[in-house]
């Protein structure tokens, strides 16, 4: 009946999250009254996501990263973002610690979430970011980059596998610390304006 008692998190919920994230108690309960704020149904629905990143890059086509983050978060398959989801999704991208971004980014290119990256991932994963990056920039990109076929290719030559074999988590991650641009070409960091 939409009373005060509906709208408190659970204590297992939040037992939960105290226990697999950095945040606090009272920082959880913050996120939660926020949540319930911008979310009243408790649940982010994948076009409000990608209304958020929209927003974030208003010069470029996100539409497809959007959905390719969203499913990564999504990790019980329902369609939906639940509060829980959202705050591990937020542990694992604002930490400062790389082994949990580079976890993320793994089930990001692990797109039929089968626990192996292979190439053909890689490159849908590609053609996503690629959509990321402005025009005027992508015409500035160095020509071994300037498209995704071509990115896919220079990424997974990173990793030392070939076309038809694929890759577990453990190597996807030591293959990025090992190599800078490894890590640059995972990810698309907006230049300074
Ligand atoms: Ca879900
Ligand atoms: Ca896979």
């Amino acid at each position: 009946m939409g009373n005060a008692k509906s709208s408190a998190m659970s204590k297992e919920i939040l037992e939960d999250l105290k226990l697999n994230t950095k945040f606090t108690q009272t920082e959880l309960t913050q996120w939660y009254e926020n949540f319930q704020k911008q979310c009243p149904s408790g649940r982010i629905t994948p076009e409000e996501f990608e209304s958020i990143y929209a927003r974030f890059f208003p010069d470029s086509d996100t539409k497809t990263y959007a959905h390719h983050v969203f499913r990564s978060f999504d990790t019980n398959d329902d369609g939906t973002l639940d509060f829980k989801e959202y705050i591990i999704a937020l542990h694992m991208t604002s930490s400062g610690k790389m082994s949990l971004k580079l976890e993320w980014a793994f089930s990001l290119f692990d797109v039929d979430k089968n626990g192996y990256i292979t190439k053909s991932e890689v490159a849908e994963i590609c053609q996503a970011l690629f959509k990321l990056i402005p025009v005027d920039e992508q015409s500035r990109l160095p020509e071994d980059e300037n498209t995704p076929e071509k990115r896919a290719n220079k990424l997974w030559a990173y990793f030392n596998k070939g076309d038809n074999e694929k890759l577990a988590e453990g190597e996807f991650i030591q293959g990025v610390l090992d190599n800078e641009n490894a890590l640059r070409l995972i990810q698309y960091q907006p230049l300074e304006k």
